[in-house]
Order: structure tokens, then sequence, then C-alpha cells
């Protein structure tokens, strides 16, 4: 057994004086008292006594970080999906067993303060959650960096669910207030829109000036971001949008009483809502001017800071700063820093591109076509006339001089590589402006990035071989074991060391007790008591009893066809029926569990939905099957509901088609908490399956070369549907009443959907799914062979540590150091 070292963070005080800090805010700050004050009282004064800590690390930092001048990293990114910031500040800290004693000590249970804090939905999905992993481990490697987003006012939606439908409801993360957020007006910015360019001819020389139409201010409000151990505290600054002019007196006074405020309607509309969709454009003209708020105020922070700390000569600039596109959603940056070299700055062009270039790079998220944003040129030039101009210069400069050089006369080539995409409507593809614009390009696991390469930018990659590289994804273990699982974080502590979280190749240190009885069973107790507790979890949220003796299979993610929840669903309509059939069916009981937002204007993600929640009613009302099999839809499935089932779940499903799921990275949450994946070989499952060991992972399905030759061959759904007696029979199942009684037809765009067109292949993916869950069955009867699988899983993920994403960034693309944090 390796030797216990306790170098987790040690707590500044103890439970009592922790205790008198909390008593104190909850007087000082919310002026209440104990015997009076509300668990939401009690949750805003816990975070008022932690704050002490984490606002002396944000000053810590900033001032180490300014006297130092180190090459500091901008993330900018649309999303960040941040949940609750407590729990994990208090891990952080070293402080969350102090506060669940001091806690303790006041009548409270730490849990049920926990549960008062809204999350902070500030993202979609995978994207939003990445950069919310990202940020933490900037923060504990002591990465100078800044996370820049939106201060959205609303983020994404809460889901209910009406007879089985999903409705929308506004998300409130802020009704009641902050506590981890501190506004900075004093770095405001303007932002301007709008207008026209007027060229101008001064001291012999041409220049531009843009006249904006609109100016809106870009209000900033840092949440600080502790990382690992309390010494770093680094900032996640978003900005909120607001009228440069609060309201018109002039119109006010004559009667206007709302006119006078529409401008400031207009403005603050730009920060009022998230986009509800990460996979395809739209609301156009907001989400672009949405776009460049954040990307430009951003940019105009990373200046002003550089400037106080270096003055006006901006020769070293792209050596101390480095800016990642997270997706194209601030593509817009790389055209708007070089207006400011170029118009503000007075920079000759080839120098302002030169330290473009070496200032950005881009992270590709996505092979799904329709997610690759395209702009009208039209309305880039309406909004932003200016940067139309400049773009159209970097794609001239580059066709004719990059292109040309390469494949003279090549048209062809100049066409597929332009920035403008010829047609009806002339379109701006932000793709190839963040890869032209960028220093380095990234994909987020192998697969993704060898995709990127052969088949989304092949010709970029001829032209610019090293320019594209590979960083797998990864997930903070600080949130996704440490705070969320404690109780298998205290088993492993018990035979490793207690840094695990910081150095997560410790957990290999598990491996040689894989097949120790004892600790299987530890480990098995563990994953039982957790499943108890969710069982009362899904009682609450869905009504439905469950055992935790069943088999807790679980898919949570987006709701998209790519993802094919639908998949899952003809699978368990196959085993409803096989149990129907013959009520001896020999299977381990089962628990579906689903948990997924659909896109509001995604139409048949919410008919995959709605067949769920109507195939789970009727399974789990029938007494036929005697609990063999349950199905639950867990409604506004969020990052703090994830933390509670993960720990809970037997089997992670990933089923994507084989080259559209990027990475994913509830595969590797999932499985870091004793999951057996059940997957494709798709995204990130692959390293998953290569890491844990093909016997500890169940694949099946197409790869990738099998859905390309599919595809080429010509494929038709209706084969498959006709030649298969159980797929045919589950998808009539979905046309006739059985599942919505007395309204026939209610379900059957799913089946009209799979068999007439099945864009991502669900039906030739069918049987050999069903074949992976027998396995999955006979693999879970066999308890010691499962207890050996879930440990090695758990044992073997330390590559997917957040932390080893961000060393990989820092030391290929960003090349930044950390630099401690000192008082
Ligand atoms: O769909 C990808 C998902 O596979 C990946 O894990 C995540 C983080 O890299 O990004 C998702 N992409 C998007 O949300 C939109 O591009």
């Amino acid at each position: 057994m390796p030797s216990k070292k306790s170098v987790a963070p040690t707590p500044a005080l103890t439970a009592e004086q922790f205790k008198t800090s909390v008593v104190k805010h909850l007087r000082t700050t919310l002026g209440t008292y104990e015997e009076k004050a509300s668990k939401q009282a009690w949750n805003k004064a816990l975070a008022a006594a932690i704050n002490e800590f984490v606002f002396e690390g944000v000053s810590r930092t900033r001032k180490t970080h300014a006297n130092v001048g180190a090459r500091a990293v901008h993330y900018l990114s649309l999303e960040f999906l941040m949940g609750r910031l407590m729990s994990n500040n208090l891990q952080n800290l070293g402080l969350y067993s102090v506060a669940e004693e001091a806690l303790k000590s006041l009548g409270l249970e730490i849990a049920d303060v926990l549960e008062e804090e809204p999350d902070m939905a500030l993202g979609n999905g995978g994207l939003g959650r990445l950069a919310a992993c990202f940020i933490d481990s900037m923060a504990t490697l002591s990465i100078p960096a800044v996370g820049y987003g939106i201060h959205y006012e609303h983020g994404l939606f809460r889901q209910e669910f009406h007879k089985g439908r999903q409705v929308e409801r506004p998300d409130q993360w802020r009704e009641f207030g902050n506590p981890w957020e501190i506004c900075r007006p004093e770095s405001a910015q303007v932002i301007k829109l709008y207008g026209y360019v007027e060229t101008v001819y001064e001291q012999g020389k041409l220049s531009k000036v843009w006249h904006p139409g609109r100016t809106i201010r870009a209000i900033p409000w840092d949440i600080p971001v502790v990382g690992y151990g309390g010494q770093n505290v680094n900032v996640l600054r978003l900005w909120e949008s607001r009228a440069d002019k609060f309201f018109d007196w002039d119109v006010f006074n004559s009667g206007g009483y709302v006119d006078a405020y529409s401008e400031s309607v207009e403005a603050e509309t730009i920060s009022k809502v998230l986009y509800p969709n990460d996979e395809t454009d739209a609301g156009k003209e907001l989400r672009l001017i949405q776009q460049y708020f954040f990307s430009a105020a951003s940019i105009a922070d990373v200046m002003r800071r550089y400037k106080a700390a270096n003055g006006e000569d901006l020769a070293n600039f792209a050596k101390l700063n480095a800016m990642q596109l997270n997706d194209t959603h601030p593509a817009i940056a790389i055209p708007e820093l070089m207006r400011v070299l170029v118009d503000e700055e007075n920079f000759a062009w080839d120098e302002a591109w030169a330290m473009t270039r070496e200032t950005f790079s881009y992270t590709n998220h996505t092979l799904l076509p329709e997610a690759l944003e395209k702009w009208s040129l039209k309305l880039i030039e309406k909004v932003l006339p200016r940067h139309m101009e400049i773009i159209l210069e970097i794609n001239s400069r580059f066709l004719t001089q990059e292109v040309e050089t390469m494949w003279p006369g090549n048209n062809d080539i100049k066409r597929k590589l332009s920035i403008v995409e010829e047609g009806a409507e002339q379109m701006i593809r932000m793709g190839n402006l963040s890869v032209i614009g960028s220093h380095t390009v990234n994909g987020v696991a192998q697969i993704h990035s060898d995709l990127v390469k052969k088949d989304l930018f092949p010709e970029f990659d001829a032209l610019w071989p090293n320019k594209f590289v590979n960083v797998t994804n990864g997930i903070t273990p600080r949130r996704w074991m440490k705070a969320c699982n404690p109780r298998l974080s205290a088993l492993i502590e018990q035979h490793i060391d207690t840094d695990w979280p910081r150095y997560l190749e410790k957990l290999t240190g598990l491996k040689p007790l894989a097949d120790d009885q004892a600790f299987q069973d530890s480990f098995m107790a563990v994953k039982h008591e957790n499943k108890v507790d969710f069982v009362k979890e899904i009682k609450t949220l869905t009504g439905v009893d469950v055992s935790a003796d069943a088999i807790f299979d679980v898919q949570i993610k987006r709701l998209h066809e790519y993802k094919r929840q639908h998949l899952n669903l003809l699978h368990i309509m196959a085993l409803y029926r096989r149990v129907l059939i013959d009520p001896n069916y020999d299977m381990h009981p089962r628990v579906f569990i689903f948990g997924a937002k659909a896109a509001p204007g995604y139409k048949i993600a919410k008919e995959i939905i709605f067949a769920i929640n109507k195939v789970a009613e009727k399974i789990n009302n029938d007494r036929r099957i005697n609990d063999k099999i349950k199905v639950v839809f867990l409604p506004n499935y969020r990052v703090s509901l994830a933390e509670k089932l993960i720990p809970a779940a037997d089997v992670s499903e990933q089923i994507s088609l084989a080259g559209k799921e990027a990475s994913g990275t509830g595969n590797m949450k999932l499985a870091l908490n004793g999951a057996i994946t059940i997957g494709t070989m798709d995204g990130a499952n692959i390293e998953i399956a290569e890491e844990a060991g093909s016997d500890n992972v169940v694949i099946f399905g197409m790869e990738v070369d099998d859905v390309v030759a599919l595809k080429n061959k010509g494929y038709h759904p209706a084969d498959y549907y006709r030649s298969n007696e159980e797929l045919k029979a589950v998808l009539d199942w979905l046309e006739g009443d059985f599942f919505t009684p007395g309204e026939p037809g209610l379900l059957a765009e799913v089946k009209r959907n799979l068999v007439e067109s099945d864009p991502f292949m669900v039906l030739p993916d069918f049987e050999s799914y069903c074949e992976a869950h027998q396995k999955i069955d006979a693999l879970y009867r066999d308890k010691k062979a499962w207890a050996k699988a879930a440990i090695l899983n758990t044992a073997s993920l330390a590559k997917f540590n957040s932390d080893r994403s961000i060393q990989d960034y820092a030391q290929n693309i960003w090349h930044v150091k950390g630099v401690e944090a000192k008082s």
C-alpha cells in the first residue's frame, strides 16, 4: 500500500471559529438571527464566511500575476456551465469538514444548506461544462487565466414535463442575488455597433474610421474560481450589457414613459438569455451581437490590463497574451483584434496579422455541419461594417498569397478554403476564419482530432501540417469525485494518498485491489448506498418507486438524434416485449434513467422525450412485468442533479453514431465513479476503453469506416425494419395507442423518422446494441467480475483529469507556465 500523505488543503480555521464567522455574517451581512433565519439566509451567511477566503485569494492572485507579468490565458467562451459553487469552493479551500461540523453545531445539515443554491446554468451542455472544468484546472495549476463570457440574466431554461411533453420555463438563477460575484464598474467598456465606415486620408496615409450607429456598455461581473488548495483564485469575468444612455429625459418628460426606456431595454436584451441550442445558429442578429459584444469587451479588457502593466508599447502584447476560442462562437474576436491594432493602434497590416495569429488558438468541438457557424455577409456588414471589410481583406490576402503559393491557379481549392461561401446568399464561414486566424487548432479527443484533419479541414492541414493537434477533454476530479461522491472518496483515501484529487494518477494504486474481495465488497457497498440515496431522489422527482438492487442504467446528456436516446428506447421496448411474451424472461431488474433537455425548436428531439415518457408510464404501471423494468426521465437535468446521479450509476450509456460525438465528458464522469460503459467506438469512449481495458467496457455497433461504407453503399432504413422481427414489432408498437391509450398515432413521428430517414443510423446498430446489453446483464450477475470491472474503471481514468488537458494546452498550445500566488 502506498504511503498515506495528507496534502489535501489544510483548513485555515477550526469549526468553532468558522461557526462564529457564519453567525457573524448571518447577523451583520444578512440582518437576521439564528432563531429566525431561513435555510436561504444560512446559505448566504455561509457563502459570506467562505468568501472571506475566496476574495482574499482573488486579491492575492491578482497582485502576484500583476507583479510577475507572466503570459496569461484568456478563455473566450459563450458558455460556462458552472452549476453550484459552494460545495466545490469548500472542498477546494479544505473547509468542507469544518463547515459541516460548524453547521451541525448550529443544528443544520450541510446538505440542506447546500441545496438552497441555484445552479449557474450559463451553458447548454458539454462545451459549457468543459469550460467550467477547465477554469477550475487553470486555477489549480496556478495558470494566470481569465475566463471571459456573458453574464446572462436567464441561463438554460428550466424543464418541466406536462403530460410527458417538455415545457420550457425561464431560469431565474440570480433572482435572489448571487453571493459569488462582484461587479467591477471601473472596468466597464463601451462597445460599438452598426453605423458606417469612413475612409480618411491623413498624414499621407489612408485610414478607416468607424462611425457606430449605436454604443452599448459592457459591465463586468467577476466570479472567483478557487483552485484546489485555495492558494490560487482566478476569475471568470462575465459581461452584462447596459444602455449607454439609461433613459431619455426628453421623451419621458413629453409623456413617452415606456418609450423613454426603449434603448435601455434593447441594450439589455444582449445579455438577457443564453441561446438554448448549441448546435445551430439561431436568432441570427442578436446571437451575432452577443458574440461580438463579449469578444470585443474581453479584448478591450486584455488591452487595458496590458497597458496598465506595460505602457503603450504593444510590442509584447502577443507574447504575453494567449486567447482561446471555444468553438467558433468568439471567432469575431479575430477581426476585432485586427481592428484595434490597425485602426486604433496604427499597426501596419502584416505586423497586426502576425500578432493576431500568435495570440489566437481555436478548439473545434463538433463535426456536425449545422454547428459550424456561418453568418450572412450582409448581416455582418450591417452590424459590424468595419469587421466585414477586415474579414474580406484577411480572406483576399490569404487566398492570393498563401493558397496561391501552395496551389497555383487552383480555383476549386480557393473556393473551398475561402472565408466567403458563394451562393444565393454570400456567407461568412466562421470555422475557416478561426483556422486561418489561429496558430493552433485542436479537436477534443483523438478520433475527433483525426477527423477534423481528414474530413473537415484536409486542405488546411496540407497547408499547415503542424497547425492541427489533439487535446483530449477532461473533467475536474474535485467536483466529479471528491465533492459529489464523498463515500467513494473516503474509501479511496483508506488506500491511497489523500492528494489524489490533484494527482489523479494515484488512483492506479487501486488496481491491485480490483481482485480483493474485501475491497470489492466495500466498493460495491458504497455504490449501493449511493443508489439508496438516489432512489429517494427519483421518488421525489417522478413519483416512481425503484429498487436500489436493480441495475441503474443511465443516459444523461442533451437530447439529440446523434446521441441516440431513441436507440435506448427501442431496446427498452424490446426488453418489455420479451417479458410480456415470456413472464419468466431471465434478466436482472433494471432501472433506465434519462436526463436530457431538448432545444425548444428541435421538434423530433421533443418527440423522443415524449415517447420515452409515454413508454415509461406504461411500463412502470404494468404489473405483469413484476418490476423487472422501470423507466424514469428526470425533469430538468442539470449539473447539480448529475452530481447526485453519477455516483449511483451502474451503466453509462454512450451510444452516439460513430464519428458524431466529438468527445463526450459524461462518459468520463460516469466511468470515474465506477459505472461500466456501454458504448460505440466514438469520441473519448475509445480512449476510455484503452485506459480501462477492453474487458471493462462493452463496445458495440458500427465504427466510423462502417458508417462511411454503409452511406456509400446507400443506406435504406426500411431494409433493417423489415428484416428484424423484434425491431419491426417495437417500431410498429409506436404507431398504435398501446402507449397512448385512446390516442393512437401520438408517437408515430418517432417511427416515421427512423423508418423513413434515420439520419443517425439507429436501426443498423439495434441488434448489436441488444447483444451488448445481454453482456451487461450477464456481467452484472457475476458480482465479482462486475466489481472488478467497476474498480478498474475508477482506477484507470487518470488520463481524463482536466488538469492533464490543461497541461497539454499550456505546453503545446498556449506556452504558459503556472505562477503560484503569494501573499
Ligand atoms: O458535442 C461535443 C461533445 O462531444 C464534447 O464533449 C463537448 C466538449 O468538447 O463539446 C460538444 N460540442 C458542443 O457542445 C458544440 O460544439
